[in-house]
């Protein structure tokens, strides 16, 4: 059998894979060396893909309530249901809500059903949470929402800026690029963003900015550029438009030290970053939700981009304003068109568009203006204004802000329908009908990466159960609604030729994005596409797809950010860790996945810490004015006094606490509508428990331990639970199997340890302790897998010493944070490579190349204080 070549699953780098199935439900994966975004390199979450592939918690059947359903059945009663609201209340009380992981072929027929045929633009996507300031910068700046840079850019800089990109976690290949383009040519490296990141390890410069005021940083950096000569005037004079007043705007009131000021930075730090951009006309300045996910995010990407155009700093090798997109297909997203305030093909709502896409699609009802945006769209929902809502490969009631008020919306929505490829997810526990969508691995199409590289994502396991495309859902939908013969597909192919013809469609030149020479690619060339980049270099020849081809400076001014709160003294971040995929439904089921960060935590910083009573390992109630939710707290002084950060991933069905989404305030952009995930004002509190402990237990079948703090991690055959809380813990012993009991008992720490043995092999174990310390869980978990236990599990250890690992690094290798130290320490390692030597630790996926960093630059300092 040879390898088939896909995209991976994840983020927007789109690196190439190559899937060598192993048996039905696994597969080898590996890098396809001939993938231009990855040549062959794969981070952790990639490498890690085969774990996700077995069919744990998948959704295998239409379900109509709680009852499973034929297609037929179900299908007939989502057209029934749609058409009879649109029927009695209009095609604007209907709403689909898609994702930037659908495939584009999938996008392209929701928008070509919602736009064309229901009538309503009413179909907004994960993208507005993610990449729409972007878009929207875009479109002021360039006329069109394209993407000026590509990776090879990254290669050809003398300068990489990354402003709110933690790069080294979130798009890890791009930051193996960006590392090895440093060390073949010494580019250098600044890091704009208030934590100090993995990203910042091995950054030249870290600017620790005060949240909210890139818009003062990137103007700053234009008045001193101005004032440094650096400002290109023959690229101005020819390609760009300055609004009236923009440049007395700059000079008035950014200088070095007000800028400083307003971005809490020393100066001197600042003007290391003015100087080395003034001095490197090669400068790329990669950005992502630090920039996009505020509420003036359209602003703050204009800022940067008002750089780029007035120094001439983009349209040339290594030299571009860089939106890094975040899913794997929300690119593909934006080019059929998929949000609710763009049309289809990169048109908009103007009227010449929407009669030239109604003349493509033969359109019975064009929607003749923008649709809700996704905060708006469940507002509406909320207030009874949306009466049926599709939801397609999202989680909303987890990842939209002020989620506690989305959950009431969907809970008061008379008709949802969810398409997802597991059964239960915190949004799934609403909808009214259940579709099983084809997973990764199982579906079939394209995505375009960030750099507008456009691949295939190819099928190499079989539909499991009735699992179905979201394409053929979506136009068995259409058909049934009455319209036939535009929905005729039969493979994804018929679709990707019809959207690439609408990209041409008309297109005299005025819209960049044109797939010409795609729509008439024949079924066995769709099926071999090799990854192609639309759009060459964008902006080369100095020509814009603006009326009058010039590029826009945009005028933006900093807002005044909001000073600390009485009640809410504290700034909530939010975002993402390394190994974990947004809300889990995929990444949770890898157990090496899992070891990175076991448990939701808030980052605070030492002081703010100390002022609270809190120590590390605490459990700390963050709250906001939209709901609070438990974390565990991690002392960190990356972050600054006064901020805190929670990461997005965890849910009700991993745990009770940990939700970070209760917490943002549904506060929005007035440009984009992205809501601003990175600043809320927040509360902590120490959480007084009466115990803690943990249980481990065999099986996949996920359990509710009823307690204050429980978070499930998946380990080899089985799960492991964190948990605490008060009262009587006896009653966690509902949560254990049944088998052979033992148990040790001591009084004087009111410890309790419990482990369950079932022919012979340990089926769980729980240990709770009010005032004990509680025993590593390693030896524990792999005891899952031992033939044959006895009573002496309960000692938590097996002959001889083995001592704790401490937290995971290296998950491919599976090396703790312990044994790290000691080899450091023990055989005097001085560098990376050689901790790769002495334990194979980041020799493989690189992933955690910069935590090793961080970690060899900690020891050596402490031997040293110990030497002194
Ligand atoms: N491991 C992993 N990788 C992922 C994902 C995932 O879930 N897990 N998701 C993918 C998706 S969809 C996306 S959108 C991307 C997101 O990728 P990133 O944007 O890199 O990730 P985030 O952690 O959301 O936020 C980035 C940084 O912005 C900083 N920031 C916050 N406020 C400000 C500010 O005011 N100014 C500046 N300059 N910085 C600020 C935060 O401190 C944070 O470190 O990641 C993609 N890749
Ligand atoms: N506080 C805070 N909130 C945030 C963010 C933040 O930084 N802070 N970031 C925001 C951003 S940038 C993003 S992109 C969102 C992401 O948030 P979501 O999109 O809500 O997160 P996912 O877990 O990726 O949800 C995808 C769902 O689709 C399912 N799925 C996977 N593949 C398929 C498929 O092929 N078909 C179908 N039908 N279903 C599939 C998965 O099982 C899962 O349930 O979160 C946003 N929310
Ligand atoms: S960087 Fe990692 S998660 Fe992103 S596409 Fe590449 S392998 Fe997948
Ligand atoms: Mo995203």
């Amino acid at each position: 059998m040879q390898p088939i070549r896909t995209t991976c699953a994840y983020c927007g780098v789109g690196c190439g894979i190559t899937a060598m199935p192993t048996g039905p439900r696994s597969v080898q994966i590996k890098g396809d060396e001939a993938h231009p975004a990855n040549g062959g390199r794969l981070c952790s979450k990639g490498t890690h893909l085969g774990e996700t592939v077995g069919l744990t918690g998948r959704l295998l059947h239409p379900m109509i309530g709680k009852r499973r359903a034929s297609w037929d059945k179900a299908l007939d009663l989502v057209a029934k249901r749609f058409r009879e609201t649109i029927d009695r209340h209009g095609p604007d009380s209907v709403a689909f809500y898609v994702s930037g992981q659908l495939l584009t072929e999938d996008y392209y027929v929701a928008n070509k059903l919602m736009k064309g045929f229901i009538g309503s633009a009413n179909i907004d996507t994960n993208s507005r949470l993610c990449m729409s300031s972007a878009v929207a910068g875009h479109n002021r700046a360039f006329g069109e929402d394209v993407v000026p840079a590509t990776y090879t850019d990254l290669e050809e800089a003398d300068l990489i800026v990354l402003v709110g990109s933690n790069t080294a976690w979130c798009h890890p290949i791009v930051y193996q690029r960006i590392q090895a383009a440093r060390a073949a040519r010494g580019a250098k490296l600044v890091v704009i963003d208030p934590r100090r990141t993995e990203t910042c390890e091995d950054a030249d410069l870290h600017l620790p900015v005060k949240p909210g005021t890139d818009v003062a940083l990137m103007n700053g950096l234009l008045a001193w550029c101005d004032q440094a000569g650096v400002i290109d005037p023959a690229f101005m004079a020819h390609h760009v438009n300055a609004p009236e007043g923009f440049w007395e705007h700059i000079r008035a009131g950014h200088d070095l030290w007000s800028t400083a000021k307003t971005c809490d930075l020393a100066p001197a730090l600042l003007q290391q970053f003015y100087e080395l951009f003034a001095a490197a006309p090669r400068t790329v300045t990669l950005f992502s939700q630090g920039i996009n996910q505020s509420i003036r995010g359209t602003d703050q990407v204009n800022a940067i981009i008002n750089v780029h155009l007035a120094t001439g700093r983009i349209g040339k090798p290594g030299a571009a304003p860089f939106s890094i997109t975040g899913q794997p297909n929300a690119m593909g997203g934006r080019e059929v068109g998929g949000l609710a305030s763009t049309l289809a093909a990169h048109m908009d709502f103007a009227p010449d568009n929407v009669e030239r896409v109604g003349r493509f699609w033969a359109a019975p009802r064009m929607a003749a203006k923008p649709g809700l945006k996704a905060v708006d769209l469940f507002r509406a929902m909320g207030e009874g204004r949306i009466k049926a809502l599709w939801v397609m490969a999202t989680n909303p009631a987890v990842s939209l802000p002020d989620a506690g008020r989305v959950r009431e919306a969907l809970e008061s929505c008379p008709f949802v329908v969810v398409s997802d490829v597991i059964a239960d997810t915190d949004t799934s526990a609403y909808a009214d009908v259940r579709l099983p969508a084809a997973g990764w691995g199982e579906k079939d199409g394209t995505v375009t990466n960030s750099d507008r590289t456009i691949s295939r994502q190819r099928p190499f396991l079989t539909l499991p159960g009735e699992a179905r495309p979201d394409w053929w859902i979506v136009k068995e939908v259409a058909r049934r609604m009455g319209w036939r013969n535009a929905f005729a597909y039969e493979r994804p192919a018929d679709i990707w030729r019809e959207h690439a013809r609408l990209t041409a469609y008309q297109n005299d030149g005025a819209r960049l994005l044109n797939l010409r020479s795609q729509a008439i690619i024949g079924n066995d060339a769709y099926e071999t596409m090799e990854p192609f980049r639309w759009g060459g270099a964008p902006f080369a020849d100095g020509r814009f797809p603006t009326p009058d081809g010039k590029a826009r400076l945009v005028m933006v001014k900093q807002m005044d950010v909001q000073a600390p709160l009485h009640d809410w003294p504290m700034t909530l971040n939010t975002g993402r860790y390394r190994d974990q995929w947004h809300t889990m439904t995929r990444t949770g089921l890898s157990p090496k996945l899992a070891r990175h960060r076991e448990e939701p935590l808030v980052e605070i910083h030492p002081h703010d810490a100390q002022a609270l009573g809190l120590e590390e390992g605490d459990l700390a109630r963050v709250s906001t004015p939209q709901g609070d939710s438990l974390f565990r707290a991690a002392l960190s002084e990356g972050q600054r006094p006064g901020e805190i950060f929670t990461p997005i991933h965890w849910t009700d069905q991993i745990s009770t606490g940990g939700r970070t989404g209760l917490l943002p305030r549904p506060l929005t952009d007035p440009h984009s509508g992205q809501p601003g995930f990175k600043s809320t004002p927040a509360r902590v509190e120490r959480q007084m428990t009466e115990w803690k402990g943990f249980l481990i237990l065999r099986g996949t079948e996920p359990v509710r331990v009823p307690c204050l703090w429980a978070t499930r991690v998946t380990v080899p055959d089985g799960a492991l639970y964190e948990v605490a809380g008060h009262g009587d813990p006896a009653r966690l012993d509902a949560c254990l199997p049944k088998g052979d009991r033992v148990e040790a008992i001591d009084v004087t720490r009111g410890t309790r340890r419990v482990a369950i043995i079932s022919d012979g092999q340990l089926a769980g174990v729980l240990f709770v302790t009010r005032s004990g310390i509680l025993p590593p869980r390693d030896w524990l978990i792999g005891q899952l897998q031992a033939q044959e236990v006895g009573a002496s599990v309960l000692a938590a250890r097996g002959p001889g010493n083995q001592p704790d690992k401490g937290a995971t690094i290296c998950v491919c290798f599976d090396i703790g944070l312990n044994q790290i130290v000691a080899a450091i320490r023990e055989q005097s390692l001085v560098d990376i490579p050689a901790i790769g030597k002495a334990l194979g630790a980041g020799t493989n996926c690189g992933s955690c190349r910069p935590a090793l960093a961080n970690i060899l630059a900690q020891t050596m300092r402490e031997t040293l204080h110990a030497a002194e």
